[in-house]
Formats: structure tokens, sequence, C-alpha cells
């Protein structure tokens, strides 16, 4: 081996079929068909997913050419226009779907909303008139700040609808990080709600973009429009804020969908490197419209019977592609829910899906985790028999809390859907399809039809079976990101240099490590910024917090190196436990142990410092690198405006 690659130590043999009678009735039913289906895509991508695009969206002009390769530059669906909003909501109203639900949604305090096809498109159409009113045109771009309301897809599918560039920003996030990502986008106007509700309390969000908006900060910004949600006093600035309901009633609901060019911006999302300013993921509208509407289709099995919800918000990449995008291109009907799991109603998600029904549930890791740890009891006490499948996104999948999702919430009859993907990638890369595929607890299983995916060295040469490696895609896919938007060299570096080209092949490199094995499924092993090199064995954090994890005393788990003399690094692991267990001295001992037994002395802890909680960011994944700057006693650097919450770093340095 030319190259350091990376060590896998875990060895996960479970495997889990989906039933006959789930196979029967999907929509690909069997590996021969998931084989079938790859190989044509392989063989001919332009033919695959030109097929596709035909077939699955309608188009005011069909495209010349599919794919223009220039690496890293690629163009889909050239020549081709088209709307995502029409195609999310115009080409239903002319069938059944007309008066389907496209949108449940439950607010936190108990409140709710059904809208169908027929009523979303009125007040898009409507939105979009109120946002053309204060002047803004195809291309320009408008921030979109807001909690977990209906007006946040409405305000997404508006500025589709007219060809304005959407950069929403999560309503968690402070107002210096949204001061810094309408800048960097230079936002035209900013659609946000008095306040939300999360976590029993009410969010403000109004008096964040004044903050953000002071002393014309951003000077590209000359209208706010306001939705009302709360009802507490906010403050308005006459020349600047307006109140979507007293516009909305003057609104014209006509609005004709902009034709646009296949590679006309859709949207700007930032996604936050470790270092460095937040990067502007690009999206542009064939492409991406095509993939999230195909992926969502084949992974969940949509069929027209389906209540889907997927927890994320939509101020991540999930909700954008899976929450907004991709069901409302099929058709389906998507459940929004405003709050998170909270002390008043820690099993609110059941009740959601026993009120409504779901069929399809989409969540991540660290919430499986807190479910875990809350207790069976919730889940226990509402009827959760409607579902048909489970979803996991965000993070490698610890595999018992796999298995715990698979028996508590899965009953044992629902297949899981474990979905790697990024931001960048725009939709699903390597995933099970769920009548297909014999799952193992773990691992995403296999590229999607269309996805050449690899795991490889730092010069591109493929691994050996189960041999951790870097993990690349090798052929670009319809709605991968066009650019880091300002900073197309940014997009080069990050992206694409990593492991240079070689022979005519480049690499597409996203910072995760992995290893495929003998079966051909892949296993993310944690981003290689965060691998541990221990007496010249680099080891991804994965493996050994799902040791840790496997333990029956804890629920959650993090590694990471801390400098040392002897072996390059040492293994410092933060752990939580479950209720029924305390710290001790003697647990330490037995975790490593455990460790040891499990996957073997080279992944033994040094240290475990136990803490009540981890430090994440505000989807959900944990924040490794502060962890870092904590065992090696140091000084947190780099961007901490994603994390979660504050007090986290403050107790683990406090205690420990
Ligand atoms: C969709 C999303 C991307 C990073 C990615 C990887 C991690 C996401 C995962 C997973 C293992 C999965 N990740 N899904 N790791 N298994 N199923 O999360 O996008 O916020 O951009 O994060 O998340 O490390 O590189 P984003």
């Amino acid at each position: 081996m030319s190259q350091p690659t990376i060590e896998s130590i875990l060895h996960e043999k479970r495997s889990f079929p989906p039933s006959p009678e789930f196979s029967a009735q999907a929509r690909i039913k069997s590996m021969e068909d998931y084989q079938a289906l790859y190989d044509a895509a392989a063989a001919d991508p332009e033919g695959f997913w030109g097929d596709l695009a035909e077939k699955e969206l309608e188009w005011f002009q069909k495209w010349d050419k599919v794919l223009d390769w220039n690496p890293p530059t690629a163009k889909w669906f050239v020549g081709g226009q088209l709307n995502i909003s029409h195609n999310c909501l115009d080409r239903h109203l002319g069938t059944w779907r007309k008066n389907k639900a496209a949108l449940i949604w439950e607010g936190e305090p108990g409140d709710s909303r059904t809208l169908t096809y027929a009523q979303l498109h009125r007040e898009v159409c409507q939105m979009a008139n109120v946002i053309k009113s204060f002047g803004v045109q195809k291309g320009d771009v408008v921030g979109i700040y807001m909690p977990m309301i209906p007006e946040a897809a409405i305000a997404m599918l508006a500025c589709a609808r007219i060809g304005a560039v959407h950069t929403v920003v999560f309503g968690g996030f402070s107002a210096e990080a949204l001061r810094e990502r309408l800048k960097d986008a230079s936002a035209k106007l900013v659609i946000t709600a008095d306040g939300g509700y999360r976590k029993d309390a009410v969010v403000p969000l109004k008096p964040q973009v004044d903050k953000a908006l002071d002393d014309n900060a951003i000077p590209s910004v000359d209208n706010v429009l306001v939705v009302q949600r709360t009802g507490d006093e906010i403050t308005m600035d006459s020349g600047r804020d307006h109140w979507w309901h007293e516009l909305q009633k003057t609104a014209s609901a006509d609005c004709p969908a902009e034709a646009m060019d296949s590679e006309d911006m859709l949207f700007i999302l930032h996604t936050s490197g470790s270092t460095g300013k937040p990067k502007g993921v690009v999206h542009t509208t064939g492409g991406y419209n095509l993939y999230t509407h195909v992926t969502c289709q084949w992974t969940f099995d949509l069929q027209d019977t389906d209540v889907y919800w997927c927890t994320a918000d939509v101020g991540w990449i999930t909700g954008h592609s899976y929450i907004v995008y991709g069901p409302l291109s099929n058709g389906a009907t998507t459940v929004m829910y405003e709050g998170v799991p909270r002390p008043s109603n820690p099993g609110c998600f059941w009740d959601v899906v026993e009120k409504y029904g779901v069929t399809i549930f989409y969540t991540a890791p660290t919430a499986i985790r807190a479910f875990m740890k809350a207790g069976e009891r919730h889940p226990k006490s509402r009827n959760l028999s409607s579902l048909r499948i489970l979803g996991t996104v965000g993070e490698p999948i610890n595999p018992e809390a796999w298995v715990w999702y698979h028996r508590v919430i899965g009953g044992e009859r629902c297949p899981i859907v474990d979905t790697w993907w990024q931001t960048e990638t725009g939709g699903f890369m390597l995933t099970p399809l769920p009548g297909a595929t014999a799952t193992k607890p773990g691992s995403a299983t296999r590229p999607f039809p269309g996805i050449l995916a690899d795991v490889v060295d730092l010069e591109g040469n493929p691994v050996e079976a189960n041999q951790g490696g870097y993990l690349v895609i090798k052929h670009p896919w319809p709605s991968m990101m066009r650019t880091v938007y300002g900073d197309f060299d940014r997009f080069r570096r990050s992206y694409w240099e990593n492991i240079p080209p070689k022979d005519g092949q480049h690499f597409y490199f996203a910072g995760d490590g992995a290893r495929k094995d003998e079966d051909g499924y892949f296993w993310v092993m944690g981003r290689v910024d965060d691998v541990i090199s221990v007496s010249g064995h680099r080891l991804g954090t994965m493996e050994i917090e799902s040791a840790l994890v496997s333990h029956p005393a804890v629920t959650e788990a993090a590694v990471v190196g801390k400098p040392d003399e002897l072996r390059g690094e040492s293994i410092v692991a933060f752990v939580s436990l479950e209720s029924e267990h305390d710290p001790s001295e003697e647990l330490a001992k037995a975790l490593k142990q455990h460790v040891v037994e499990d996957i073997g002395a080279i992944a033994r802890p040094q240290e475990i410092r136990f803490t009540d909680d981890l430090p994440k960011t505000r989807s959900g994944k944990i924040m490794r690198r502060l962890l870092r700057n904590l065992a090696a006693g140091e000084e947190i650097s780099g961007d901490t405006s994603t994390l979660q919450d504050r007090s986290v770093l403050d107790k683990l340095r406090g205690g420990a």
C-alpha cells in the first residue's frame, strides 16, 4: 500500500433481508432488479438519466444534451427548461392528487394544518407574487429564516417558482451566523417569522433578523417579509418590514411558473467546514429536481397511500431534498413537525406517527439514541403499526442503535434505509432499496443506481475488501453541487484535488472514510479529519464508538485522539450512560475491557470521560474536533457557530 489508509476493526455480521411480502409489493423487488438498474446506469449514464428525466418530470423544453462533463464542472440536461415548483405542484393539479394532502403540519403546541396540492399551489402563487412585488427578479437571492411551519416550504417553492434563488438559514442559528450567510449570498429579501416553538418555548426569530441587519450590515437586503406564528410583540420597521398575512389578503393566486434553464441556480445552502467560513453549496434546477425525485421514490418505495415523515429541519439539505422537493415532486403526502422531543412529551414523535398513520419515518442516529435513552415505554404506549419503512441519515449509525430502531420502532417488520449522502451531493448516494437490499446494521449498503462509488487510497487505487480508505464518487451525477457560491476555486480544491485525477479519471472526495466488505457493502467509518492514529494504526471513530455503544450501560460515545509521545495518539472516549447507570472507576475499566474484547487491544481507550451530553451540531452530528481540543487541554479553536448547546462545552470543561 503506497499511501496511508484506514484500518477496519469492527465486523458486524447480522443481515436483515426484506420479507417476501414487503418485496412483493415494492417498486424494486429484488437484488436482480437493483443490479439491472445499476448495470444499465453504469453502461449508459446519459441514456439512464435521460429516460428517467423524460418519464418522471415535466419539461417546458426538452434538453439538447443530457450531460456535459468538463471536470469538475458538470452540466445536466443542457438546453432543457423546467420549473421545480411546477413539477412539485401544478402538474398534480390536473390529476386526482389535486385534493390529496400535500403537506400535513403539526405545530409543537398541538395546532395543526393540512394543505392539499391545490391549497399549497394557491399559497405558493400568492407568496410568489408578494416576493415579486418587492422587486425580486429571476436570479436574485432570498434568505429564508423560519421555524418549521408550512410557510417555510411555501417560501422555498415561491422562490423557485419565479426563479429567485433561496438560501435557507436554520432557524436556530444566531444573528451573527445569519448575517454571515445572508451577506455571503447577497440576499435582497429575507423571509422570516416572529418566532416559532421549540422545546416548550418560543424561539424569537424576527429580533435575530433585526440584529443581523443592524446598522445596514447587509446593504443588499431592502425588505423583510414576516409570517405571524407566535403573536409575540416584535418591532416592525415601517420602511422595510411587511406582514405576510396582510399582503396575502390582496395577493393574486395566479402566478405562472418561470421557465428555468436546467442549470439555473435553484438554491444556496451553507455547510460549515471545520475551519474557515461556511461554504455556500450551489445546486441547480434540472439535475436536482430529477435526482431528488427518483431517489425519494425508489429509496422510500413511495406509494400513493404513504404518509411520509422526515423529521429534519428545512434548514438542512435533508429538509430541502426530502421534506420539500423530493416528496412533492412525487405527489406524496409529506409531514412536517415543528418541534423536537422534549421533557414535557418525550413521546411526541410517536403521537404524530399514531395521529396521522405515518408509514415512512426518516430520522437521524442522534434522535434514535435519544429515543433509546428516553426508554421503550414511550413508543410502546403508542400504536406504530402503520409504519412500513424506517430511515436514518446524518452520521454512521451504531449497530446497537440500528437494532433497537428495528426492533422497538419497526416492530422487526420495517426495512431500515441507512442513507449516506451530503449537502454537496444533493441526494442519496449509498442506500438500500427497501424491497431489494438485505440490510446490515451500520452499513449504508450499496450505491444508488447511477452512482459509481468506491473506496480508494490517496492515489486513487481501489483498496482491498474490508480495508478502510477514502470514499469517492467516480462519475458525475445529476444533483451534484456545481460550485461554492462565489468561489469556484474553493470548490475544486475542497472536493476534487484531495485525490488527484488519474488517467482522465476524476475523484469526488468529500471527507469520509469507509470500507467495502466482501459483499460490496459500504461501511462509512466517519470523517477522515477525525481518524485517530495509534502506534501507526489509523482508526476510524465509528467502529470504536460502536463497540462502546454495544455495552448495555452506554447510550452514546465519541472518541478522539489525544497527542501521546509514545504512540502518536491515544484514545479518549467521551461516554454518556443509560439513566440507570452511574459513572464509576469500575465502569470505566469495564468499558475499556469491553472495547478490547469487542475489537482488540489496539482500540483500547486510554481514558474514559463520562458526560451527560456531547457537543453536537444543530443537525445532531457529534463535533469531535471540539472534544479533541478538550482532550488535549487546549482552547477550543475554529468555528463554533453551528454548536447546538454551548453549555455542554462548559460542563465538559468544568467536569472530567
Ligand atoms: C445528509 C447530510 C454530510 C456528512 C457526510 C457523513 C455524514 C450523513 C450518513 C453519514 C454515515 C450515513 N453522514 N449520512 N455518515 N452514514 N447514513 O447529513 O448532509 O449535513 O452535509 O453531512 O454526514 O460524514 O459526509 P450533511
